[in-house]
């Protein structure tokens, strides 16, 4: 038996990770990789779509001996036009750092132990299998990300809820997206990003809601810098940003007071007679219910939830009712909130009722984050079956079942618990054998001592991650070793729905193997490989994937192959076989013709709820959370791991402070303060500034401190964590704390 499975690992091995050399480089296919363009030589130059944010830029790689060694932003990708920002320029840094996973390693006496491929795999199968007939199906979950390949995703989708009777599965896109994904099934009856880049430089009026773009997508602003139109740039951020202070009208609304300042906003565009009836009457539903629930919004009404005054609000009013091409973009700061979806709609609604949709430089505009988020929306398999079908649908289960061959009774007919409720799960005791893939929960999720405490239940947790020191690693009985971004094949979705290729241009580091391989490996020792026969390399599933979305809005059945996607700079979805790519820059709802059965968009709408936590006398402060610089990502797994980087960014964690709040607290710049919350305290540097309003703080996500404090609420919709706002208060430290 275990050499038959030696074998299997062996030819998989040999057949995928075979080091990228110049015989390699001569014949491709003979090592499955056919995708390989023909334009890169041993010592050439190919182009790599980046794998941090959304963005998607275009990255010149630059090969020597088939090893990349250097890259140069890509002057002629439609998405950056020779840009990059400090991560991308970057990105090969940290892939060669010494705490890269080298080898599978399992927990043994409390120590992690380097093993072999083989024993890893029966191990992992054989505690999962174990949990499963002690507990039930249902008691295994994975909880994955938005930043590897669509390919590998939807093979670990398929594998888990196919191949290994899994229910629950979620990934690291709740955080982020999840609330951009319900609001636009509500609102237009498909989860459909509409705009494209382009629309940055045509608006006339953009508005930026909860979105740091200077910082976050730092690209897309370089587009908005190339807008020609001297447009109105509109932030809505209770902080004063980096791009509020380059913008042109800044809102420093309360936190978490969205709704009704938007409501109030959509209440004198409606008194004051700038909607488009035609286009409501035409192409929407449900207005009428909305002019009756927005009524009662009045300036005043606004100012007592907000701080705006009726002269301000006017003032925004009168510039949307101005703009002849007005986009609304929104970020986290929407997303993440106990009624983003709400929110999100709220500009939808905006957009809707002005015409200011389908049309250049309008929209209203979720910006993603993640390199692949969009994919993961996509081919998770997680909120919805493969190809943004329906698992409930009998129908969409069989023409899945019939794309990819699996017998149609292997898929499963209800949606897998999210994110908290996979979490809540554990700590009842019905979950109790966890994978993590490509996310640091440990550092990232809400209430990091509670997801601590909870963890611990489990009997067996897997850490899937190009690093084994990650916080989530530590916390391991068991870690694979995986090949990052350029260490393998496979496509990212970006923000405007482009399709971008990820090539091999590095070889992965010892026995890391790409996670496509790694769930090939689980399949064989599961015993379900022959459900996967088709699964044999990222382009054939590609190609799968292209089938599952036929006849649905998001069909790209007209991308031939990632030749295609290479040559034209990538490709955004839509695209179905036999139109015509005219365009490569394209955005959506130009007919007026939304995804709900009736082909309208619907108005959506709901009071205002109070957030569970806010300040209070013991705990007077808001708390805000997000991203500190363009030079760091996320947990920091990487980007801490370049030298270039780490110069561009505060070594400890710091608090952004009021300055007139520091002088009450006699707080001075750069001392060490107490930030406490109900939940947990961490020390920062205390940074005095105006930028943030009195009575609120904020702290950047990059620090591993920062979730102890943030408190566990969720949008009851799309069930995204409300990270941005919680009860905190600062004090001074004695000297001997410091
Ligand atoms: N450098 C860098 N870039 C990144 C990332 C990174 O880690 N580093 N991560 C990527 C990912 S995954 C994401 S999701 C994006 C996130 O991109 P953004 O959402 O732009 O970034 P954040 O800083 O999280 O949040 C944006 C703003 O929301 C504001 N905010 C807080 N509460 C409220 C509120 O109640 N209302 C409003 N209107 N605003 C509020 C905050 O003050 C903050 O300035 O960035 C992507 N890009
Ligand atoms: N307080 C607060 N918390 C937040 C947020 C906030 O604004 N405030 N934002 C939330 C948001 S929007 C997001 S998206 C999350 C992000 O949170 P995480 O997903 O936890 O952040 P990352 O650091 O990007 O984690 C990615 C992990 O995958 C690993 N990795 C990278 N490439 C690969 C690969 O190809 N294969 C494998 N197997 N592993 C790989 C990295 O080493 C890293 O450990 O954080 C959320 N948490
Ligand atoms: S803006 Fe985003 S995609 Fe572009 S180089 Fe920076 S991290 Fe990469
Ligand atoms: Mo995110």
């Amino acid at each position: 038996m275990s050499t038959t499975l030696k074998e299997k690992i062996s030819n998989v091995i040999r057949q995928w990770e075979g080091p990228l050399t110049k015989e390699l480089l001569r014949e491709p296919a003979k090592y499955g990789l056919g995708q390989v363009p023909e334009k890169m030589k041993p010592d050439a130059t190919t182009t790599v779509t980046c794998g941090f944010c959304s963005t998607g830029c275009g990255l010149n790689v630059h090969l020597k001996d088939g090893e990349a060694i250097n890259l140069t932003p890509d002057t002629n990708y439609p998405v950056n036009l020779g840009m990059a920002c400090p991560k991308g320029w970057e990105a090969l840094a940290p892939l060669k750092s010494d705490d890269r996973a080298k080898s599978p390693m399992i927990r043994v006496k409390g120590k992690l132990v380097d093993v072999d491929w083989d024993s890893a795999m029966k191990r992992m199968v054989s505690e999962f299998k174990n949990v499963q007939s002690k507990y039930g199906d249902e008691s295994v979950a994975f909880i994955s990300t938005g930043q590897i390949p669509s390919e590998e995703m939807a093979f670990l989708g398929a594998l888990t809820k196919f191949g290994m009777n899994m229910i629950h599965g979620d990934g690291n896109t709740r955080q982020c997206m999840a609330t951009a994904v319900v609001s636009y099934k509500q609102s237009f009856g498909f989860d459909a990003p509409p705009y494209t880049y382009k629309d940055f430089e045509e608006s006339d009026v953009i508005v930026l809601v909860g979105s740091n773009l200077c910082i976050a997508h730092p690209i897309m602003w370089e587009r908005v810098a190339m807008n020609q139109n001297n447009p109105e740039i509109v932030v809505i951020d209770p902080r004063k940003t980096e791009t509020a202070v380059a913008g042109t009208q800044h809102y420093p609304i309360a936190p978490k007071s969205d709704l009704a300042f938007f409501y109030g906003v959509a209440n004198l565009l409606i008194q004051q007679g700038h909607i488009q009836q035609d286009y409501i009457d035409k192409y929407t539903n449900g207005f009428e219910g909305f002019i009756e629930h927005v009524k009662e919004y009045t300036p005043k009404k606004v100012e007592e939830a907000s701080g705006i005054k009726a002269d301000e609000l006017q003032k925004l009013v009168d510039t949307i009712a101005a703009g002849k091409r007005v986009s609304f973009w929104w970020t986290m700061g929407v997303n993440q909130s106990h009624e983003g979806v709400r929110v999100a709609q709220s500009l939808i609604n905006i957009a809707l009722m002005t015409g200011n949709i389908g049309r250049p430089g309008t929209g209203a505009n979720s910006i993603t984050g993640q390199c692949n988020a969009m994919g993961s929306r996509l081919f998770s398999n997680t909120t919805n079956l493969l190809g943004g079908h329906d698992f409930a649908n009998p129908e969409h289960r069989k023409k899945v079942a019939d794309i990819i061959d699996v017998p149609v009774e292997s898929i499963p007919e209800k949606l897998g618990w999210a994110y908290d409720q996979i979490i809540n799960g554990i700590a009842e005791g019905k979950i109790k054998a966890l994978w993590i893939i490509a996310t640091n929960s440990a550092h990232s999720w809400i209430n990091q001592q509670g997801f601590r405490d909870v963890v611990k239940n489990l009997d067996f947790l897997v850490v899937q991650d190009m690093y084994h020191t990650t916080e989530t690693a530590e916390l391991a009985d068991m870690i694979l070793p995986a090949a990052s971004w350029s260490e393998k094949n496979g496509t990212f979705i970006n923000s405007e729905r482009r399709f971008g290729l990820v090539k091999k241009v590095v070889r992965a580091p010892g026995q890391a193997l790409t996670d496509f391989n790694i769930f090939k490996l689980v399949a064989n020792y599961w015993g379900c490989s022959d459900m996967f026969k088709k699964w044999t390399d990222p382009e054939t599933v590609f190609k799968m994937l292209r089938e599952c979305t036929r006849n649905q809005p998001c069909d790209f059945t007209g991308i031939e192959d990632y030749q295609m996607i290479d040559s034209l700079g990538g490709v955004q979805w839509p695209l179905p076989e036999g139109v015509e790519l005219k365009d490569n820059e394209r955005r959506l709802f130009a007919d007026g013709k939304f995804h709900h059965p009736d082909g309208k968009a619907k108005f959506l709408f709901e009071d205002p709820q109070k957030p569970l936590e806010v300040p209070c006398q013991e705990y007077p402060v808001w708390l805000l959370t997000g991203r500190g610089t363009s030079s760091q990502w996320h947990t920091q797994t990487r980007t801490k791991k370049s030298s270039v980087l780490t110069k561009l960014y505060p070594k400890d964690i710091y608090v952004e402070i009021n300055s007139k709040d520091a002088r009450k607290l006699k707080i001075e710049p750069s001392e060490w303060v107490w930030v406490k919350s109900r939940r947990g305290k961490l020390k920062a540097r205390a940074v005095p500034a105006y930028h943030v309003q009195e009575g609120q703080v904020f702290i950047s996500m990059h620090y591993p401190e920062c979730n102890y404090l943030t408190f566990p609420s969720f949008d009851p919709y799309s069930r995204q964590p409300s990270y941005k706002a919680c009860a905190v208060k600062v004090s001074k430290m004695e000297y001997w704390e410091k």
